[in-house]
């Protein structure tokens, strides 16, 4: 399934004319309105049609995560690096709640309730180091994402286990998700496994072909 003419770093496996569509859309500045929103004001920012199914998106890879092997690591410039089982996470503080989700491909869903540990919480354990400004993501199908540190460090942030209620299912990234509600949802890796505490931004899957660095909704910030 390798071809030379991927960006280094496509995982074996992926969709790749999703991909393609994705980069040309990024590209050609699809979707933009050329205005902004205020969260405050109105629910659904600029470009956004309303669903209520739930999409699945993703590369085409769903990794299946036993909860036994699961584990989040949390490492780079923290003074006290984690490797968490599933057990250790479960022996935290279980947090709630319910946010709209924004995906850069224009659907939103409202009022999604989520249960799992608040990264915030996980942070405090981890204690970043002054230097630490950026985090770089890695899930368990090769995915990645980059976010600036205080983007992450927000208590309404969860490394979401629930949703409605029960286990997150395999298809959008049980056992264990990050959900970032206040970006577009690529931002909110599935299958999560690593979260690395960086200086500087370095740039994930989607932020390399052509998707913007932090991807506020409000600001229509989809494409670099
Ligand atoms: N590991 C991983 N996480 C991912 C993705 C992916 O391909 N792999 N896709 C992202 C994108 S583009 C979106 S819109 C959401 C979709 O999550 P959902 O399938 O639960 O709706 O997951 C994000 N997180
Ligand atoms: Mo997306």
């Amino acid at each position: 399934m390798t071809d030379e003419t991927q960006p280094e770093g496509t995982p074996p496996g992926i969709k790749e004319k999703l991909v393609r569509t994705k980069e040309r859309w990024a590209e050609e500045g699809r979707l933009l309105t050329g205005t902004t929103a205020d969260p405050a004001r109105d629910r659904l920012p600029p470009g956004q049609r309303l669903v209520t199914d739930w999409p699945v998106l993703d590369l085409g890879i769903q990794p299946t995560v036993a909860e036994a092997q699961a584990r989040l690591d949390i490492d780079g410039l923290v003074e006290n690096p984690l490797s968490l089982s599933w057990a250790d996470l479960m022996a935290l503080p279980q947090r709630e709640w319910r946010n709209d989700i924004h995906c850069v491909t224009q659907w939103s869903r409202y009022d999604n309730d989520w249960r799992g540990i608040s990264i915030s919480d996980l942070l405090a354990l981890a204690r970043p180091k002054a230097e630490a400004a950026f985090v770089t993501m890695e899930s368990h199908d090769g995915y990645t994402t980059n976010l600036p540190l205080p983007d992450l460090d927000r208590a309404e942030n969860l490394l979401a286990t629930h949703w409605e209620g029960k286990p997150l299912t395999r298809q959008h990234g049980g056992p264990m998700r990050l959900v970032v509600p206040h970006l577009y949802f690529w931002k909110s890796p599935k299958w999560i496994r690593r979260i690395s505490l960086i200086p500087h931004d370095k740039l994930g899957f989607w932020e390399v072909r052509g998707y913007h660095e932090r991807g506020d909704p409000w600001l229509e910030e989809r494409y670099a």
